[in-house]
């Protein structure tokens, strides 16, 4: 005998209305600045974003005007914010590439670029 009934629907829309209605985690703002220059090589790199993210899942990976990673591959989470540690690095254009998982469960990944010296 068949179950399905059109009613049994609508508890599953509301779910997914609910999941679209809090937005995914997004960088929201990051230091050293997206596209900026800074002077000296940064030890540290932070992102903010604009949900809570989940530690397991999240990293950041940087890498030099050589293409060297620089990061230390430990990526520190609290809260919306995610930092690593990088090691001296030279001047040059760095990139930045990370990826989160939010405590909503959605992932999201970006990238972006800073300079490093005069
Ligand atoms: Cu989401």
């Amino acid at each position: 005998m068949r179950r399905s009934s059109p009613f049994g629907i609508i508890p599953l829309l509301l779910l997914f209305a609910t999941g679209e209605a809090s937005a995914h985690a997004l960088l929201d703002h990051a230091q050293p600045r997206v596209g900026n220059k800074v002077a000296e090589p940064p030890r540290e790199v932070t992102l903010w974003f604009t949900q809570k993210l989940e530690p397991a899942f999240s990293t950041i990976t940087v890498t030099n005007a050589a293409g060297d990673r620089v990061d230390t591959g430990k990526t520190r989470v609290n809260g919306t914010q995610m930092s690593v540690t990088l090691r001296p690095g030279g001047s040059g254009t760095y990139h930045v590439t990370w990826r989160v998982l939010s405590v909503d469960t959605h992932t999201t990944d970006g990238n972006f670029t800073f300079q490093v010296g005069q």
